[in-house]
C-alpha cells in the first residue's frame, strides 16, 4: 500500500541531475556553450551514421543522448563521505570502484556513486565521481591540524537533507513532496560559495601545500566542480571548442580514436578563475580569486574484461614510458601519435574483441531462433550460436572511470604547475572504513549483465527448439 506513494529512486536521481544541470548552466556560462556544441556534434553524427542511430534507439533513449552523464565533488572528512553515501542511496546511486590518485600527485582517493542495474542505468545513468581529501599525505603537520579543525567545524548538509535521508531509510522511500524537497535541499550542498570560510592567509598556505587542499578546505560546501555530457564524437568536440571561445585541455584522455570505442575518452575546458572573498579578522571581506569549476565531455565505449583491461593498462603504460604528456601541452600531438601506435595492438573489430574475451557483450536473438542447433543450446555454446547467426551481440557500455585519465582531468584543472609527488599509498580498506561500506566491484557488475543476457537467450531458445 505505502509503497505506491513513493517516488522511485530513479526519478529522484533524474530530477536531481536536471536541477544540477540547470544550476551549473546558470553559474558557468561556458558550460552552456559546451552543451550546445555537444548537441550539435551528436546531431551530425546521428545523421551520418544510421547504424549507430538504430543501435542507440535499441539500447538507449535517443533524446537523452546529450544529457549529463557525470559530475564530481571533493569532500573533506570521513563523516561527509559516509553521509554522502546515504544521500546518494536515496537516489539509487551506490559506490562502485576505488580510485587511488596519490600515485598521480593528487592527494585524494575516490569512488563513483552510480546506478548499478541495467534498467536504472537506462533510465538515467547520472553518476558522481566523489573524492575524499587525504590530509595524511600532507607533510606540514601544523597545517594539517589547522585544515582538520576547519573541516570539522562545517556541516555541508542542510538539516532538512539529514532529516529526509533518515525518513527515506526508515520508510523505504520518499513521497512526492518530500522527494521534491530532498532534491532542492541536496542541491544546496553542491552550490558554489563565493565567500570562503577561511582568511586570505590560511587560503594561501593551503593553496601552497596543494591547490586541491585549498579547494576542499576553504569553503562551506563541496561545490560541484564539473558536469559532463556524453558525446558520440569527442574528437569533433575537441576541435570545435576554440571556435566557440572555449579553451580545451591539450589532448583527449584515455584510449586513442578507434573504430570500436573502448572504455572512456574525456576532454575538458580549463577551470575558470572566479572572484571570491575572504573574511578578515575585523569582519570585513577582501576580494580574491579561486579556480575550480570547469566543463568536461565524455565518450563511452565497451566495458573491458580483466584481460582487456590489463591489455589497455599495459599499452597506456608503454606509451607513457616513451612520452609523458607535459603540463603545458607542448608535446600533445606527439603523445597522441604514440598512443595510436601502441594501441594498434588492441583488436579493433567487435568480433575479434568478443572472440578474444577482451570486452563484455550483451546477447540477443538475431531472429526467431527456430534454426538453432539443439545441441548448442543444451551445451550453452554461445560461439556456435553466434557463428550460426542465431545470436547477435552488442557491446556493454563502460560506466566507470579511469584513474590515469581522472588524474589528467584533475591536473589540467588545478593549474598547469608541475605535478607534486606523494608517496604511493592506495588504501581501499581505509576508504571503505571512511565510507562506511564496501565499494562494489565493477567487473562483477558487467559480467553479471553479460551472463543475464546469455541466460535469457538460452531460455528463449530452449523454448523454441523444443516447441
Ligand atoms: C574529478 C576528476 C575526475 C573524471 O571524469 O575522470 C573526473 C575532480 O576533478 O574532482 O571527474
Ligand atoms: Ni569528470
Amino acid at each position: 500500500m505505502q509503497q505506491k506513494m513513493f517516488v522511485s529512486a530513479d526519478d529522484i536521481r533524474s530530477a536531481f541531475s536536471a536541477a544540477m544541470s540547470e544550476m551549473y548552466r546558470k553559474e558557468v556560462p561556458a558550460y552552456g556553450e559546451l552543451l550546445s556544441l555537444v548537441a550539435e556534434v551528436n546531431r551530425a553524427m546521428l545523421e551520418h551514421d544510421p547504424q549507430l542511430r538504430s543501435r542507440l534507439e535499441r539500447s538507449d533513449s535517443l533524446d537523452r543522448i546529450s544529457e549529463e552523464r557525470h559530475g564530481a565533488i571533493r569532500l573533506g572528512t570521513a563523516e561527509e563521505l559516509a553521509m554522502m553515501r546515504r544521500v546518494f542511496a536515496v537516489m539509487g546511486m551506490y559506490p562502485v570502484g576505488y580510485y587511488d590518485l596519490s600515485t598521480a600527485g593528487v592527494p585524494v582517493h575516490s569512488t563513483a556513486f552510480r546506478p548499478i542495474d541495467e534498467a536504472a542505468l537506462n533510465r538515467n545513468p547520472f553518476r558522481v565521481f566523489t573524492s575524499l581529501l587525504r590530509l595524511d599525505l600532507l607533510a606540514d603537520e601544523a597545517l594539517r591540524e589547522e585544515a582538520r579543525q576547519t573541516l570539522a567545524a562545517r556541516d555541508i548538509f542542510t538539516p532538512t537533507t539529514r532529516r529526509l535521508v533518515e525518513t527515506a531509510e526508515r520508510d523505504g522511500g520518499l513521497d512526492e513532496s518530500d522527494a521534491a524537497l530532498f532534491v532542492a535541499e541536496v542541491l544546496e550542498t553542491f552550490r558554489w560559495h563565493d565567500r570562503a570560510r577561511v582568511d586570505a592567509d590560511l587560503y594561501r598556505r593551503l593553496h601552497d601545500a596543494h591547490r586541491l587542499v585549498a579547494d576542499v578546505v576553504s569553503f562551506n560546501g563541496p561545490h560541484i566542480n564539473h558536469l559532463t555530457p556524453r558525446t558520440l564524437d569527442i574528437d569533433a568536440v575537441q576541435r570545435g571548442m576554440p571556435a566557440r571561445g572555449i579553451a580545451p585541455k591539450a589532448f583527449v584522455e584515455g584510449p586513442p580514436t578507434r573504430q570500436c570505442p573502448i572504455l572512456l575518452r574525456q576532454t575538458s575546458f580549463k577551470a575558470l578563475e572566479e572572484d571570491i572573498s575572504f573574511r578578515g579578522s575585523d569582519g570585513t571581506w577582501t576580494t580574491g580569486s579561486h579556480t575550480a569549476r570547469f566543463g568536461e565531455v565524455e565518450q563511452r565505449g565497451i566495458a573491458l574484461t580483466p584481460k582487456g583491461r590489463s591489455l589497455y593498462d599495459r599499452l597506456l603504460e608503454e606509451t607513457r614510458k616513451h612520452i609523458r604528456p607535459t603540463a603545458d601541452g607542448s608535446n600533445a600531438a606527439a603523445y597522441v601519435d604514440a598512443l595510436a601506435g601502441a594501441f594498434a595492438a588492441f583488436p579493433d573489430e567487435w568480433a575479434a574483441i568478443r572472440k578474444e574475451r577482451l570486452g563484455y557483450f550483451s546477447y540477443s536473438l538475431a531472429g526467431d531462433g527456430k534454426n538453432a542447433s539443439q545441441q548448442a543450446v543444451a551445451a550453452g555454446d554461445i560461439n556456435q550460436l553466434v557463428e550460426a547467426g542465431v545470436l547477435q551481440f552488442d557491446p556493454i557500455v563502460y560506466e566507470d572511470f579511469l584513474p590515469v585519465s581522472a588524474a589528467g582531468i584533475f591536473r589540467s584543472n588545478l593549474g598547469d604547475d608541475e605535478a607534486q609527488h606523494f608517496a604511493e599509498s592506495p588504501n581501499q580498506k581505509l576508504f571503505e572504513q571512511q565510507l562506511g561500506a564496501r565499494v562494489i566491484d565493477s567487473f562483477e557488475q558487467y559480467a553479471g549483465i553479460e551472463q543475464a543476457s546469455i541466460d535469457a537467450c538460452l531460455a528463449a531458445l530452449a523454448k523454441c527448439v523444443t516447441a
